[in-house]
């Protein structure tokens, strides 16, 4: 069984993110998400519209998501990535090169981001309704 782990917000759920998730499974057979909690977001300057709680139960109902776990700091994923077996870590490619350290530990994939979708995005067209 190929385990394959992913992080992020994951806030105002959208085709970009559903992209991701599905290329990742595909890449494998059990897709764990280590989802940013709020207090994690407050440290990456993100405040993100949906609380942890709702951005967890979403990502549970996506039928691509097998587990999901909190990313509390940047410093877990090589323990996560040990801890759970996973073989390897994938991410959009605007963290290109970011996460090679974790080439050690798993494979490390880096896939293409949806164009013209982001919450930021989202978040500004709202704002002009
Ligand atoms: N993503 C994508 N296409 C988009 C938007 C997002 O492929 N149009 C991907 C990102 O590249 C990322 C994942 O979806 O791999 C989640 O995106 P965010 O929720 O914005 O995650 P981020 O805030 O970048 O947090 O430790 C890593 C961080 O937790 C990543």
């Amino acid at each position: 069984m190929k385990r394959i782990i992913t992080y992020g917000t994951f806030d105002l759920t959208h085709i970009g993110h559903i992209n991701l998730l599905r290329r990742a499974k595909q890449m494998g057979d059990y897709l764990i998400v280590a989802l940013s909690t709020d207090e994690f977001n407050a440290t990456k300057g993100k405040h993100a519209i949906f609380p942890y709680e709702h951005r967890k139960e979403i990502l549970e109902s996506i039928r691509f998501v097998d587990l999901v776990i909190p990313e509390h700091n940047w410093e877990q994923k090589s323990q996560d990535v040990v801890n759970l077996q996973a073989d390897i870590f994938v991410m959009g490619h605007d963290w290109e090169g970011k996460f090679d350290f974790l080439k050690s530990y798993c494979d490390v994939v880096y896939l293409p981001r949806t164009d013209d979708i982001s919450t930021t995005e989202i978040k500004q067209i709202i704002k002009t309704i």
